[in-house]
């Protein structure tokens, strides 16, 4: 599927309200990006933690424990960076596996601040 992204500057607005004109040949803009955070606790195995690094968001095994002593040492770490779906859906897909396995283990989303 293919979503057309404007910038602000593709779409000016019209006498009436309801409507814009996109601009003949909009630049075409990057979609904005976004980080999955993890967070650690107290009680998620570690093992845990590198198998879902692992399933959901590809990391070999030595990478998936480096990230996971780096979130468990510092409180929170960066698993990945996607796009706003992409992003949403790993972070649901890894909070639905931790609560399907009862361990607390948590992730949410933030946008990165594009300049
Ligand atoms: N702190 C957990 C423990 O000692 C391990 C852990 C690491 C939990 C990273 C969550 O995101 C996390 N068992």
């Amino acid at each position: 599927m293919f979503i057309p992204f404007f910038s602000k500057e593709d779409v000016q607005k019209t006498e009436d309200p309801s409507t814009v004109t996109i601009l003949e040949k909009p630049e075409l803009k990057k979609p904005p990006l976004y980080r999955v955070i993890m967070l650690n606790d107290d009680y998620t195995p570690m093992e845990f933690v590198v198998y879902v690094l692992r399933l959901i968001f590809s990391f070999d095994e030595d990478k998936a424990k480096q990230i996971m002593l780096a979130i468990h040492t510092k409180g929170k770490g960066v698993c990945g960076i996607y796009t706003k779906e992409v992003a949403e859906m790993k972070s649901l897909e890894s909070n639905n596996l931790a609560q399907e396995n009862e361990h607390p283990l948590v992730t949410d989303i933030e946008p990165i601040e594009d300049d």
